[in-house]
């Protein structure tokens, strides 16, 4: 465990563990949530950013990574954060819109296509907005957005290669009104289910198909219970490290100073890796059995101007939040 550190014998078996030294317990202990395996880079990188904050601040602050929703799962911990129960957690925009609506905004349709793209508006004025909003919640939003990735559609019963296909197509989607009026649009049937439901909402059949970035379908084997996948592209999705204000003003403030930036070093590396995960995980897939194919996007994305997909969140967003997307990936609606 942490804080110990065990030699072990040479005759293997014939000695005890022998214990030297015992770190100081932490003054500050941070639990971190996320709903992703311990296998994800997400979870590979936090850990290195909780070595890294231990050694810099001498043991003093100690982050304890909660993988796979072991806390709960993500509308649970965003009330747990909230409330201080668990100091921070990983979360996607879309899912913490439904505390502070303008997180949702990077998640319209289509709206991004390449990564450059990506990390331009996020860590620019599009991302800073965001972080806006979120302040005035009562959050601490760190700087910088981890990656989830550009979203693929899963099924397991049939290949989906046109806007017709997904209709009455029974779809899980994270919890957020973004995801259920996409679905809506493209004349789906979308079912509002958190993560930590979805393996067994697929295993079971409550649902025919989800959407997420390949290394998702990978590291939560979502390929057991899925055959067909599309590679839409549909939407591009990040992972938001939020804290709790209180218990995050408490850390001393040179601690913070390391925790911050070690954690956003983290996500910059994080962001490779996954974006190098999902350019190879294609093939590993189609190894494990699943078949893929590319649909065209442009008719799913007339299927969503059609239906007033565009027009009705740009409403919602505003003209302000709009012009600050539509300035990061050009004019949408
Ligand atoms: O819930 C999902 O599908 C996931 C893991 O992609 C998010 O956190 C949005």
């Amino acid at each position: 465990g942490f804080g110990r550190r065990a030699v072990l014998g040479t005759a293997a078996g014939s000695l005890p563990l022998l214990f030297i030294g015992r770190a100081r317990a932490a003054e500050t202990t941070l639990r971190i949530s996320n709903n992703v395996p311990a296998t994800h880079p997400l979870n590979v990188r936090l850990r290195e950013a909780a070595e890294a904050i231990a050694r810099e601040t001498d043991g003093k602050v100690e982050l304890r990574i909660f993988p796979s929703n072991q806390l709960g799962a993500d509308t649970d911990v965003l009330s747990q954060v909230r409330a201080g129960a668990v100091q921070m957690m990983t979360i996607s925009g879309l899912i913490l819109s439904t505390l502070v609506p303008a997180a949702s905004i990077n998640g319209v349709g289509f709206a991004f296509t390449d990564y450059p793209t990506v990390w331009k508006a996020m860590d620019g004025a599009l991302g800073a907005h965001v972080r806006a909003e979120v302040g005035k919640a009562g959050l601490i939003m760190f700087e910088r957005i981890w990656d989830n990735g550009f979203r693929q559609i899963t099924s397991s019963h049939k290949p989906i290669n046109t806007p017709a296909d997904l209709a009455n197509f029974k779809i899980r989607v994270p919890v957020s009104p973004l995801w259920t009026s996409m679905f809506t649009a493209f004349g789906s049937a979308p079912t509002s289910i958190n993560f930590a439901e979805t393996y067994s909402a697929l295993q079971t059949r409550i649902v025919d198909g989800q959407e997420n970035p390949l290394a998702v379908v990978e590291t939560a084997k979502l390929y057991e219970v899925q055959k067909y996948c599309a590679m839409t592209n549909h939407m591009w999705d990040g992972f938001w490290l939020i804290a709790n204000r209180r218990a995050f003003s408490a850390v001393p403030a040179a601690s913070r100073v390391v925790v911050e930036r070690e954690l956003n070093a983290a996500a910059m590396r994080q962001r490779e890796d996954v974006a190098a995960l999902n350019a190879k995980l294609e093939g590993q897939l189609r190894e494990r059995g699943v078949t893929f194919n590319t649909p065209d996007a442009a008719p799913f994305r007339a299927k969503l101007q059609q239906a007033g997909f565009y027009n009705e969140w740009k409403g919602k967003f505003g003209p302000e939040a709009w012009a600050l997307l539509e300035g990061a990936v050009g004019g949408l609606a």
